[in-house]
């Protein structure tokens, strides 16, 4: 597939501004008539007009009626003799739903019809001009069966409907919002609906509907609150109205992505909707309300407001996960359940986006250049490009950046644009602020790769009562760019004396302040400070950098016991794992945790005012991908012993107070997923691992007996999995008779048995176990690659979230890997490419994993008919 360049970007020659579509629905073979009211664009050359077209049949080719000829190049459609006037454009094709395992364009599941068209979809069910800045308004007519496929859905609102021939009916849709194609969805099927109706504030009357398989309906009920949530949310603090009467969800069970926005009729991956206490945890409840939440908030988002071309993709997801991450915390409530989600989306970026930009496929949050746009949706383009959203908030405050929204709608609604539209807006509701002024410098977070690495070192004169912070600021060299100009790094920062005690930072007292960088070097200088004071740098994670502060420990210990902000207290907690487990890799010796180390986590577990969701957090070690990121040569298995040795080190030193946090973390009642009894069971299911892990060593019977019994008592899921969790990863005896119970119990819930695969392959290895169980999964009757959630829960789990069983000395994960990647890639290109994936970093391994990385990477790249998307992967891992 060609490289596309975003400079390349140019109009198209043709508008598109109505389009009827009929569809007389068959599995096996559907037929497509699309009329479309065309217009040529004069504001560029006169041309031929090429429509996108893949996998299709083309029956027939009118324009105003009458046979035009065409030709086919590769996957356009092109038509030389288009008049210069407006005119109509009369196609019909077929397409073959069941037989479309890629899961993009029309597809069926389940014996149901389903689309998913972002990003290049809808150029598998007909021929358009599928790019996102030809925005047109759809009527659609859906005829099928109608006792195979009673209920008919598509954008908008139902116009029309009933029945005809021969078992047949039909439903007419229109939508009145112009939209690019990515937008348009269809579904039809046996599917069964909760609805509510809801009064908005403007007094508007809404039908909110979630229609999912027979049988899951009282999984709906979760979701459907979240929609609520999100509406009122949206209106409250953006002033935002749904702009529908009609807004549908829909649950499908085979789906590449978590969710997809389409205008009023949002496609759900079921693992994103379907709840109940007794098949989700709390982290599944969590993520259904974010996910629930981010969709909706993509009809302004995203879609009234949508994206010029591809490259802009953060445009629209960068600024919906700010805005559902924000939402998130304004649901969680109090500062402390705000500064958990914090910590939990900032974990996410540290082990996701970090080592994205610092590998093969690293590339800036508006990327330059693509062979297969599916490539980029990635953790820069959604999670560091809400960082950079964050980072305007920072950088104009809350009240500024809600008037920039405002201005962005005002001068946007309706149109496809770039992100330099919207730094504009940001940038022109505040001019005075720290950004206006360095739009330019703010601008590099679109354009350049690489996580900046920022040092800072303070300095105190005891004699001038000074403080001077002295920064310097790097971004590494990144595929494609490597020289990088310096950052605008927004340090959101207090100084504490040794006690604890917050410093005035200035003349009127303010204890925090908001240094800008943007430049290689810089130096701030604090007044009136009479001792050394510890610095409390980067709060509240205000901006994706790595930063190394220096701190000795005791220092650390001060921030993780006063700080003001409980960010940089989780941080000062964390830094102090880290330094352990570094400190000891990096000597190549065995780690040992200190006596204070151990203290500081005593008294963080037994703290009377921390809430549990917060110990919990502070209480599990750094990630092993994170650990990874901070060394120049990864050796997988010496990182997973270090961590090992900590777990069991904390484990066995905790011992009576991880009993006693157990039991005093017990919640009583009916579930709820609320942050204060989810946090409760977090933290009572991290003491019982502890336990039990700590049992394995002490040859103990009692913790992994009372595991067992929580496992087959337990009320909810995130207590029962939680339990089986706690035996399956410290390799009890009960965790083979468990998992099987498991199994038994629920056999007919899908969504439950790929977490039964996904924890046997994220367990932590030992001795090739884990690697050998996952291994025979592969034959487990209940395996499949078609589902991409299962394909993801076993090959996803091993390959990318466990690193020491992935990587072996005798190269059998790679093996593992590149047999599985091919045969992905002949039935799902987009999954595959994501498990392709997980070599990104084979360049940083230590040997004899890295040359047997590489040769694995090579042997899936010289097969000759791979996917554009996995070729890309492998070759920029190559390259
Ligand atoms: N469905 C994906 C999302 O919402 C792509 N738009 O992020
Ligand atoms: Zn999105």
């Amino acid at each position: 597939a060609p490289l596309i360049q975003r400079l390349d970007y140019q109009q198209p020659a043709y508008w598109i501004r109505k389009v009827d579509l009929t569809f007389d629905l068959d599995p096996a073979k559907t037929l497509v008539t699309s009329k479309l009211q065309i217009e040529r664009n004069r504001a560029v050359p006169h041309g031929p007009l090429r429509l996108h077209g893949e996998e299709l049949n083309l029956l027939r080719v009118l324009i105003d009626g009458s046979p035009v000829s065409f030709r086919q190049e590769g996957h356009e459609l092109v038509i030389e003799g288009a008049p210069d006037a407006d005119f109509a454009l009369e196609i019909r094709n077929t397409c073959c739903p069941e037989k479309n395992t890629a899961l993009s364009g029309l597809y069926t599941s389940g014996g149901s019809f389903f689309t998913q068209c972002e990003a290049e979809g809808f150029r598998r069910i007909t021929y358009f001009l599928d790019r996102p800045d030809v925005m047109a308004v759809y009527t659609v007519t859906l005829r099928a069966d109608k006792a195979r496929f009673p209920i008919l859905l598509a954008n908008g609102n139902l116009t029309d409907s009933g029945d005809l021939d021969n078992g047949r009916h039909f439903a007419v849709w229109s939508d009145p919002f112009p939209k690019p194609s990515y937008l348009f969805a269809v579904v039809a099927g046996d599917l069964v609906t909760r609805e509510q109706r809801i009064r908005t504030r403007a007094g508007k009357d809404h039908l909110l509907q979630v229609y999912v398989r027979r049988g899951d309906l009282e999984k709906t009920e979760h979701a459907m609150n979240s929609l609520v949530a999100s509406i009122v949310w949206d209106e409250a603090r953006f002033g935002l109205p749904l702009d529908l009467e009609r807004f549908m969800v829909v649950g499908v069970s085979d789906f590449n992505m978590g969710a997809m926005e389409n205008k009023g009729l949002n496609i759900f991956n079921t693992s994103a909707l379907l709840a109940s206490p007794a098949t989700a945890t709390d982290a599944d409840f969590n993520r259904i309300e974010s996910i629930v939440a981010h969709e909706y908030f993509h009809n302004w988002t995203g879609n009234r407001v949508t994206c010029r071309d591809w490259f802009q993709l953060s445009l629209k997801e960068g600024l919906t996960v700010f805005r559902d991450q924000e939402f998130s915390m304004d649901m969680a409530g109090t500062p402390s359940a705000r500064a958990v989600c914090r910590i939990q989306d900032v974990r996410q970026l540290r082990a996701m986006q970090f080592p994205e930009d610092s590998g093969a496929m690293a590339h800036p949050v508006r990327p330059d250049s693509y062979s297969e746009i599916n490539n980029f949706y990635t953790s820069t383009v959604y999670e560091k490009g809400a960082e950079v959203v964050r980072m305007y908030q920072a950088l104009v405050g809350r009240k500024g950046f809600e008037a920039g929204m405002k201005l962005y709608f005002e001068r946007h609604d309706g149109q496809a644009v770039t992100c330099d539209d919207f730094a504009a807006a940001i940038a022109d509701a505040n001019p005075g602020s720290p950004l206006s002024a360095r739009l330019d410098a703010f601008k590099r977070w679109y354009s350049q790769a690489g996580t900046p690495r920022v040092s800072a070192r303070g300095e105190h004169d005891t004699a001038a009562r000074t403080y001077t912070l002295r920064f310097t600021q790097h971004t590494p060299a990144t595929p494609g760019q490597a020289a990088k100009q310096p950052q605008l790094i927004p340090i959101v920062m207090g100084l504490l004396d040794r006690h604890g005690v917050a410093l005035a930072l200035d003349a009127n007292g303010a204890t925090e302040q908001v240094l800008v960088l943007d430049q290689a070097e810089q130096s701030f200088v604090f007044e009136n400070i009479n001792a050394e004071p510890v610095p409390s740098l980067l709060r509240g994670f205000s901006a994706p950098v790595v930063l190394d502060d220096g701190l000795s420990d005791a220092a650390l210990l001060v921030l993780m016991r006063h700080d003001s902000d409980p960010f940089n207290r989780w941080e000062a907690g964390q830094r102090l794992a880290l330094n352990r487990i570094l400190h000891a890799l990096r000597a190549g010796q065995p780690l040992q945790l200190s006596p204070a180390f151990i203290d500081a986590m005593r008294g963080v577990l037994n703290h009377a005012e921390l809430d549990p969701a917060f110990k919990e957090l502070a209480l599990t070690l750094p990630g092993e991908s994170y650990i990874a990121e901070q060394l120049d040569v990864v050796d997988p298995q010496a990182i997973h012993a270090a961590v090992m040795a900590a777990q069991v080190q904390l484990a066995s030193a905790l011992r009576d107070d991880w009993a006693a946090a157990f039991e005093a973390h017990q919640v009583a009642g009916g579930y709820t997923p609320d942050p204060v009894s989810s946090g409760r069971r977090a933290l009572a299911n991290l003491a019982l691992s502890m336990l039990v892990l700590d049992a394995q060593s002490t040859g103990d019977t009692v913790w992994p007996g009372k595991a067992y019994q929580r496992f087959k008592d337990a009320s909810n899921m995130t207590d029962r999995l939680g339990a089986l969790a706690a035996l399956v990863n410290a390799n009890a005896a009960l965790a083979a008779p468990s998992l099987e119970r498991f199994h038994a119990l629920f056999k007919d819930d899908a969504l439950v048995i790929d977490k039964w695969f996904q924890l046997q392959a994220r367990a932590p290895e030992a001795d090739g176990r884990v690697f050998a169980r996952a291994k025979a999964l592969l034959k487990h009757p209940d395996f499949s690659l078609k589902n991409p959630n299962r394909a993801r829960s076993l090959l996803a789990s091993l390959c990318m979230f466990n690193p020491a069983a992935f990587h072996r000395a005798d190269a059998a994960g790679y093996v593992f890997w590149a047999d599985q990647v091919l045969a992905l890639d002949a039935i799902n290109p987009q999954i595959a490419s994501r498990i392709a994936r997980a070599m990104d970093r084979w360049a940083v391994l230590a040997e004899p994993y890295r040359s047997a990385a590489r040769e694995a990477v090579a042997r899936v790249a010289t097969k000759a008919d791979l996917s554009s998307d996995v070729r890309e992967i492998v070759e920029r891992a190559l390259a």
